[in-house]
């Protein structure tokens, strides 16, 4: 669906209630939801990541708060994005070196992932993410 890194906005129903926003398998993205993970309670200015997936897509939505998401193919190509809204989120390819840096503790980002959980699909040493990215290009 998508090649590269995609901002998609996530459609969003306001009444007298509040707010609801939604997305759907096939229609917003092209993976079956395995997994999901948040990540809360960040120290402002603090980073996670630093690592690319070999195979997972996933989905990211920051709700309350802002996260500042940089990715690099490992080709030459780096992307750089804030999601600081519920009404849009970020799908991410596989094959992405990502280091997340958060800007403020309120900060909940809500990861919708294409696995189930597996260490041998992460790469965490950027010189041989960039070799791998070499061999399957
Ligand atoms: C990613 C970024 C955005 C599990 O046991 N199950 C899980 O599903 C996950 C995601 C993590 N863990 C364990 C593994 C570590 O002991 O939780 C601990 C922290 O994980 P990690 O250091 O990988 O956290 P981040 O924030 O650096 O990376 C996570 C995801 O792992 C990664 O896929 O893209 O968030």
């Amino acid at each position: 669906m998508y090649k590269k890194p995609t901002i998609i906005k996530i459609e969003k129903i306001i009444d007298e209630r509040g707010q609801l926003n939604f997305f759907e398998i096939d229609k917003d993205i092209d993976f079956l939801i395995k997994r999901v993970y948040f990540i809360s309670n960040v120290a402002k200015n603090k980073e996670r990541g630093q690592h690319a997936h070999k195979k997972l897509k996933q989905l990211m939505i920051a709700v309350g708060g802002a996260v500042e998401i940089d990715l690099d193919d490992g080709l030459g190509n780096k992307f750089s994005f804030v999601l600081n809204s519920s009404s849009e989120a970020l799908y991410i390819p596989c094959g992405y070196w990502r280091v997340l840096k958060f800007f403020d503790q309120n900060t909940n980002c809500f990861v919708f992932a294409s696995q189930k959980y597996d260490t041998s699909d992460y790469i965490r040493n950027y010189q041989e993410f960039v070799e791998y990215k070499k061999i399957i290009e």
